[in-house]
């Protein structure tokens, strides 16, 4: 089951300059950067400010670090934007995302990937979706140590 939105994604031409906008304007905190070498990004992931619920949501903002990349694809055809929602998974995202394409709906890899911060993902068509590019987020499975 979809059970939250993890993150929205948008894509940048400058990392550094994007993420301190969003430090400076409304105070998100720079929570996670990461290379992403399978995905051809560098990427941060800033926490929106704390309600004090433990519910944190975040923005991940995406810079292309190759020009064959999906991200340098997107921006040169669109320029800065959001580029996917992310919803988060309360089960194994293989067996979500088999579920959904048993709906019919286009799952773009076989076998889920890497995502940040130790998840596992895998995305939906946009063309399938009514538009959104659309990410399924297991998150890694909380350290016993
Ligand atoms: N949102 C909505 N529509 C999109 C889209 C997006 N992000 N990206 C592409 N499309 C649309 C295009 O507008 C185009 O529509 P038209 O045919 O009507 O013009 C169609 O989909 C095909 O697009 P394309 O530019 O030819 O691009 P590709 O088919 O080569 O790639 C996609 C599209 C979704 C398969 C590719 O972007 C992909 O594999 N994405 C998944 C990986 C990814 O985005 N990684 C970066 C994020 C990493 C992370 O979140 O951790
Ligand atoms: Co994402």
């Amino acid at each position: 089951m979809l059970t939250r939105i993890d993150h929205i994604g948008i894509a940048c031409f400058d990392l550094d300059v994007t993420v301190e906008f969003y430090r400076r304007t409304y105070g998100f905190t720079d929570e996670h950067f990461e290379v992403n070498e399978e995905q051809g990004v560098r990427e941060c992931m800033l926490k929106i400010n704390e309600t004090g619920d433990g519910a944190a949501s975040y923005l991940q903002l995406i810079e292309p670090i190759r020009e064959d990349s999906a991200v340098a694809k997107w921006l040169a055809k669109n320029g800065e934007g959001v580029h996917h929602i992310a919803f988060g998974t309360d089960r194994d995202v293989a067996e979500e995302s088999a579920f959904i394409e048993d709906e019919g709906i286009r799952v773009l890899y076989e076998t889920p990937r890497n995502g940040s911060m130790g998840s596992r993902i895998n995305f939906l068509h946009p063309k399938d979706c009514h538009g959104v590019l659309t990410e399924l987020v297991q998150k890694p499975a909380p350290s016993t140590t």
